[in-house]
């Protein structure tokens, strides 16, 4: 056999839809579900919309800013709107979420201010923030890691006797595609099983880990995984905020309730880059992010809308000026944020200092007293 028979099956452009829960066609119609029919009022519709357009012109807006290099890099959420804003929305007060470094979208919903996680990314601070103030867990750059965090927090919400009723609390882990390789979700996977742990494992499937695709991470569907596990496992439409938001507020009804764990494969596409440090044009070609740009999940609300005149052309501009406020807004406030003193970043790494951060600190501020002026 030869190295090229290690043959890819054809990619995410040429393989037939797959079957998954659908509430809402890329063409803005309303299908039915058998388990998932919600009834959305026109005002939710209306809600929904807005959430989708604010994120993605934030998120473009940060991609502007570290183009302009006034943020170190940038992880865009371009495409994975409605599955962010579909499983955000359809987390309670009480439930916790744990993210990775993409999940803006659902910090958004959360109600907190964008700009928080702004600092992080222009490297002013290192991203801590209080958890539990937000009931939004800090961005996890190690892939996979807040699969286990979550678990464990799940575990310890069934501990303190907080599950089994309607305003128990549920906890939502999110991650990508390529993190399902990864041996701690595995093993989040298996601890949340067997302790019947209140927990949403929230796979946004965009088809690639950086540049590698998911036919290098699976050979099944991923929501199939779910079953050796022991618990259930769902695709969704990832583009289809509406079937996003029902799925996931009935594994979360589920999982307060004490129906133990689920998994959600929401079936989407990153249409931008990896990161603002990427170049997918390397890897992918032009047509492939065509066929997925007829499926945009901003599109076939807007088209839902206008099919069934829940809104007119007076909100869509008044959508779209919000947006564009908003984004001024966050641009104004990441240039205002002041830089830290280089020493600064010793502090707050552990509660208690280490001997280890105690050596580098001084080791650093030797260095910085070589120049001419010292440093402040
Ligand atoms: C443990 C670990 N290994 C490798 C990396 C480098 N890395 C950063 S993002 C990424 C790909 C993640 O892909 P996926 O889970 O599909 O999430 P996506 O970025 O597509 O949302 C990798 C390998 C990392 N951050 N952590
Ligand atoms: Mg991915």
């Amino acid at each position: 056999m030869s190295k090229g028979d290690l043959a890819r099956p054809p990619g995410p452009d040429a393989r037939p839809e797959p079957e998954f829960v659908q509430l809402l066609t890329p063409d803005g119609e309303r299908v039915s579900h058998p388990d998932y029919d919600v009834d959305f009022t026109d005002e939710e519709l209306r809600g929904l919309y807005r959430d989708l357009v604010v994120i993605r012109k934030l998120d473009a807006e940060a991609t502007a800013l570290q183009r302009q290099g006034e943020l170190g890099i940038w992880a865009s959420l371009l495409g994975q709107e409605a599955a962010q804003v579909g499983s955000g929305r359809a987390l309670r007060a009480q439930d916790m979420a744990f993210p990775t470094y993409r999940e803006h979208g659902v910090l958004y919903c959360r109600g907190i201010d964008p700009i928080m996680p702004l600092g992080l990314f222009r490297g002013v601070d290192q991203g801590g923030w209080d958890p539990n103030a937000h009931k939004f867990n800090m961005y996890t750059i190690v892939i996979g890691a807040q699969t286990l965090h979550a678990t464990g927090y799940a575990m310890g919400v069934t501990m303190d006797g907080k599950v089994g009723t309607d305003d128990g609390e549920a906890v939502i882990a999110y991650f990508g595609d390529g993190a399902t390789s990864q041996g701690d979700v595995n093993e989040a996977f298996v601890w949340s099983s067997v302790f019947n742990a209140p927990i949403v494992f929230f796979c946004q499937n965009n088809q690639y880990a950086i540049s590698e695709p998911l036919e290098r991470q699976t050979r099944v569907p991923l929501y199939q995984r779910a079953a050796g596990f022991g618990f259930p496992g769902l695709r969704v439409d990832g583009n289809d905020v509406l079937a996003c938001y029902a799925v996931t507020r009935k594994a979360l009804d589920d999982a307060r309730h004490g129906q133990g764990p689920a998994f959600i494969e929401a079936y989407t596409y990153r249409m931008g880059a990896h990161t603002t440090s990427d170049d997918p044009t390397r890897y992918r070609i032009a047509s492939e992010v065509e066929a997925w740009q007829a499926k945009d999940p901003i599109l076939r609300m807007r088209r839902l809308l206008e099919r069934t005149g829940a809104a007119d052309d007076t909100f869509f501009g008044e959508v779209a000026d919000e947006a564009a406020r908003d984004a001024v807004q966050l641009r104004e406030r990441v240039l205002s944020m002041p830089d830290p003193a280089p020493m600064e970043m010793f502090e707050h790494v552990y509660a208690e200092g280490s001997p280890v951060l105690a050596e580098q600190r001084d080791t650093f501020e030797k260095y910085l007293a070589t120049f001419e002026g010292g440093h402040s």
